[in-house]
């Protein structure tokens, strides 16, 4: 699969603001003139009072499905049943409290064995980059899915812009920390080291299904869902899919993750979705498709990387995935 980055001029030389400038400037991406999406750089306009994505980046993407022949979960369900600790454990607490969270502005920094680190407002970070909607299968290693149309772009169409070095083995990945605004930071209950921290070989992250989304179901992230910047790994259980990313860290060594402190014997840092590999709690032989009921489980099978092991199984030769789990 070929990806474009359609971009000739390089946003990210001249463009790094001070932390004190961006921090008060109002800023919005808006739609390029051509077809491919272009987004730019608002300016000092007032107007801006909603999410820092403009609606209109999201009419005419082009958009493929990977769950051909399978049923799109309803929006209701999938923005209103989440994992999102930052904000409470129950599912219903991410719907009920990200709200709380502002996500415009937003920076991102990028740091570690890249030839372009800094702090980057997030629409000159992904200025030009060509959007695109994938309808991917989302798998939690709780033993639920669902089917959600992303709108974003290939992670690695960001990476190859970030220019990381040749050493560089893996990415890293945290999420917003910023306990003010993320309830489920303050309190006790909380098993996870915060900041929220996920990672992916450098190869996984440069794999062409790999995605960064800014939307889903044709309009900006909820924040529940990860505003305004999420990954997307279709082939990895769910919680490898960071939300409301604000720092990029290029590394020659594989840190811990968040979950693997958690909880190192249940959660691995592979995660690929295996149904052959039992999480130590329970099984992961089939999965519940959301929405479900009592009288209308929707229990189906779980295929090996997700049903995407023909795209990605060759990145796993010759390892043993029961050890590397
Ligand atoms: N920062 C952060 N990202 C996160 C999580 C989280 O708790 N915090 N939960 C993960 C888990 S376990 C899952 S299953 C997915 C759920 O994504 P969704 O709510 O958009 O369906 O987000 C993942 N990303
Ligand atoms: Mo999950």
């Amino acid at each position: 699969m070929l990806i474009k980055v359609k971009s000739n001029s390089d946003p990210l030389s001249s463009e790094i603001t001070p932390e004190s400038v961006y921090l008060n400037r109002r800023r919005f991406l808006s739609l390029g003139a051509s077809a491919s999406v272009s987004l730019s750089l608002g300016g000092m306009s007032s107007l801006s009072t909603a999410g820092p994505i403009d609606p209109s980046v999201f009419s005419g993407l082009n958009s493929t499905n990977y769950a051909p022949g399978e049923a799109a979960t309803p929006f209701e369900t999938a923005s209103t049943y989440n994992n999102f600790y930052e904000f409470g454990t129950s599912k219903d607490d991410p719907a009920r409290y990200a709200n709380e969270m502002t996500v415009d502005p937003w920076s991102v920094k990028v740091e570690g064995m890249a030839g372009k680190t800094g702090v980057f407002p997030l629409e000159d970070l992904i200025k030009g980059l060509v959007l695109e909607e994938r309808v991917y299968r989302l798998r939690c290693v709780e033993a639920w899915s669902m089917v959600i149309p992303w709108v974003g772009f290939p992670l690695r169409d960001l990476i190859t812009r970030l220019e990381p070095q040749g050493s560089a083995k893996y990415v890293f990945f945290e999420t917003l920390n910023r306990p003010s605004e993320m309830r489920g930071m303050r309190s006790f209950s909380s098993t996870i080291d915060w900041p929220y921290v996920e990672g992916l070989r450098m190869d996984e992250a440069l794999h062409p299904m790999t995605m960064l989304a800014v939307g889903m179901y044709g309009k900006e992230l909820p924040n529940q869902n990860g505003a305004p910047l999420r990954l997307v790994v279709p082939w990895k259980y769910g919680f490898k899919s960071i939300k409301s990313i604000s720092k990029i860290r290029f590394t020659d060594k594989r840190e811990k993750t968040s979950w693997e402190k958690a909880g190192p014997s249940e959660y691995g840092f592979y995660s690929n979705v295996n149904p052959k590999v039992d999480h130590p709690r329970w099984s992961q032989k089939t999965e519940r498709r959301l929405p479900n009921t009592l009288f209308s489980p929707n229990r189906i099978e779980t295929r090996m990387f997700n049903g995407y092991a023909e795209e990605v199984e060759s990145l796993y030769a010759g390892m043993d995935l029961k050890k590397n789990f």
